[in-house]
């Protein structure tokens, strides 16, 4: 996964390259959320459509609209089979916005709150869960009763997390996909 911004590097093309030449089986994802930082994905390239970063591989590609739980599960499907079929690697580009700033020290002056409004109107959260009341899938009343049993369980992994112990060094690539004798980490 990588965002709009960091789509732009070189690199990408580099990658996109390889994996269709090699048939690798790789789903890659842009979540273009319309700004890199403070920079407007229209003032980074003519090429606003991230779609055709993967189309000009000829690779598989597909730009969905981020803001539907039902369409990304979809193009997620329709990744995956290609993929598990072994026919090299897909590309999505899932069209979505950024509320927040990229950081704390972000004031997002760079756009007007008549935007931001207009997106928040769309947030993907709010308009399933309306969608879940209206089509009677659950009452407000069992969607809250989700909603505090996984607060719940933040609060008690958090707590988890803040009483254990510090790991060890040695344990740095434990579980990780390439596990490495890495000589610099001591306890
Ligand atoms: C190789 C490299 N160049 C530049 C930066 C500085 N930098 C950090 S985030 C960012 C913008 C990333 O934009 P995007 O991928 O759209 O992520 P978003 O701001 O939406 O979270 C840049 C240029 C970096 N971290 N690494
Ligand atoms: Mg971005």
């Amino acid at each position: 996964m990588f965002g709009d911004g960091a789509a732009r590097q070189g690199a990408l093309h580099e990658a996109f390259n390889m994996a269709m030449t090699w048939k690798l089986p790789v789903l890659y994802i842009c979540e273009n959320n319309k700004y890199a930082m403070g920079t407007a994905v229209t003032r980074t390239s003519n090429v606003v459509d991230m779609v055709k970063l993967g189309l000009s591989y000829d690779m598989p590609s597909e730009q969905v609209d981020g803001m539907s739980v039902e369409a990304v599960h979809e193009a997620f499907l329709r990744a995956a089979k290609h993929i598990r079929a072994g026919h090299g690697p897909y590309y999505l580009e899932i069209q979505t916005y950024r509320y927040r700033g990229h950081s704390v020290s972000d004031p997002a002056k760079y756009r007007s709150k008549e935007e931001l409004d207009e997106y928040k109107e769309q947030d993907p959260v709010f308009v399933t869960q309306n969608k879940i009341i209206s089509e009677n899938i659950a009452s407000q009343e069992e969607i809250d009763a989700i909603i505090a049993k996984i607060d719940a369980e933040v609060d008690e992994a958090m707590e988890f997390a803040e009483q254990s112990p510090y790991p060890l060094g040695s344990e740095l690539y434990d579980d990780n996909y390439v596990q490495q004798d890495y000589p610099y980490i001591t306890d």
